[in-house]
């Protein structure tokens, strides 16, 4: 397909920080993306590139841009692409750096999610389906959500602190349905926490959850399972958490809360809320670097439950290879800014698929109304997204993408109640 030119401005993300927005024009038309941004970042992630100098407090994305507008535009307008993969390497080759600090992910990943929208809609197809081409999937899938109903960490002001904690609803016959339930619940709670604390405590962090003035993670737990039993759906909605540990991790301990804990020790706390409240999946239980940490907790929990790897993994089928060698989790969280293209998402999504893990496609904490993402999860046909609460704009963005895709899916192919490995 040939690409007639691209061209990128900054606008803003959900926290009124600037990011990238990129078009790429065709035959077809013109395509257009916007790319998120993290607060709980991993340090090995491949690089944003943000101006450090006066404006925006030194968060501007001028220089993204530029680049987009300069460099990336004179490799690739004009050129005739033929796959994804093409344009993908392309930039990669142009950039010729290992963690894209040269472009800045920033400015690729713009251009490759433009370049899938433009893609698509040269084939005539919607963009699920050519990610299902892409990676080989037979069988586009409706995601079980994973629904981040209480806010903490770094997306609430806090320290010490678990960051997520999610409702799943895994046992329905439909995603709208799981949707409808985790909704439901989302509001039951609200009430509960307004009647305990007050309206205050109702008021939203940056993922969409509440911030109730709730210390103890079992209290939190304990009142998420009420609310999914006064919701009417007890069971049917099981609980997930992204601990985001590398934020309370230092001189090898863990801090939560007023307690302090050794890797082992973490553990153990963690297979205690596994036994007591029913969680299916914990993400980033121990610290980006702690392999050792990783592999303990992996092999006391790992066969009972998803260890999602997020700031460990950063979507780097490298990093993915040493976690698969060490047997350090069973799970990929895949972000598509971390790693800066479409192609490497899409590599690091079948990796997982050959090792028997699951994927579970996240958005980050700094959030646009592009769903890209929400096609994305379809089309692996993975099974789980980590898309926030259901509220606000940017979050509900991607809910309503797939509940638009819905309908149009083939009825065999529409949900699956569990998690999918391999
Ligand atoms: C995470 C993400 C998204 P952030 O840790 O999984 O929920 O947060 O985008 O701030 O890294
Ligand atoms: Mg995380």
């Amino acid at each position: 397909m040939l690409i007639k030119r691209v061209h990128a401005r900054q606008v803003l993300d959900s926290r009124g920080n600037p990011t990238v927005w990129a078009e790429v024009l065709t035959q077809k038309g013109a395509f257009s993306a916007m790319v998120p941004s993290g607060a709980s970042t991993g340090k090995h992630e491949a690089l944003e590139l943000r101006d450090k100098d006066s404006a925006f407090g030194g968060n501007g994305v001028q220089k993204a841009v530029s680049n987009v507008n300069n460099q990336i535009s004179k490799a690739v307008s004009g050129k005739d692409f033929s796959s994804q993969k093409e344009l993908d390497d392309a930039l990669i080759k142009l950039d010729g750096t290992k963690n894209k600090s040269n472009l800045g992910a920033n400015a690729m990943l713009g251009i490759s999610m433009s370049y899938t929208r433009a893609l698509a809609a040269e084939k005539g197809i919607a963009v699920y389906d050519l990610v299902a081409q892409i990676a080989g999937q037979k069988r586009p899938l409706l995601p079980i959500p994973q629904l981040n109903v209480l806010n903490g960490g770094k997306h609430a002001g806090k320290e010490n602190d678990i960051q997520e904690h999610m409702l799943m609803p895994m046992n329905f016959s439909s995603f709208s349905d799981a949707l409808q339930a985790g909704a439901e619940t989302y509001h039951v709670l609200k009430k509960m926490l307004k009647k305990k604390f007050g309206s205050q405590a109702t008021l939203l962090g940056d993922e969409g959850g509440f911030v109730p003035p709730m210390e103890n993670v079992e209290d939190r737990l304990e009142l998420m399972l009420l609310a999914c039993e006064e919701a009417g759906y007890g069971k049917k909605i099981s609980i997930a958490l992204d601990c985001a540990s590398s934020e309370f991790f230092e001189n090898g301990k863990y801090s939560i809360g007023a307690k302090s804990f050794s890797a082992g020790e973490l553990s153990d706390f963690y297979a205690g809320l596994v036994e007591k409240f029913g969680i299916v999946s914990i993400e980033d239980g121990m610290a980006e670097d702690d392999w050792q940490g990783w592999k303990e907790l992996n092999s006391k929990l790992g066969k009972k439950i998803q260890l999602v790897g997020d700031d460990l993994l950063v979507t780097n089928v490298e990093r993915m290879k040493t976690a698969i060698e060490e047997k350090a989790c069973n799970s990929l969280l895949l972000k598509v800014n971390q790693i800066g293209t479409v192609s490497e998402s899409i590599d690091a999504a079948l990796l997982a698929k050959r090792s028997n893990w699951s994927t579970v496609v996240s958005h980050r904490s700094g959030e646009t109304e592009d769903a890209f993402i929400a096609d994305l999860v379809v089309g692996l046909g993975c099974g789980q997204s980590k898309f926030g609460a259901p509220a606000r704009s940017e979050r509900v963005a991607k809910y309503n993408r797939l509940l638009q895709i819905e309908p149009q899916l083939a009825r065999e192919s529409v949900f699956s109640a569990r998690i999918l490995r391999g």
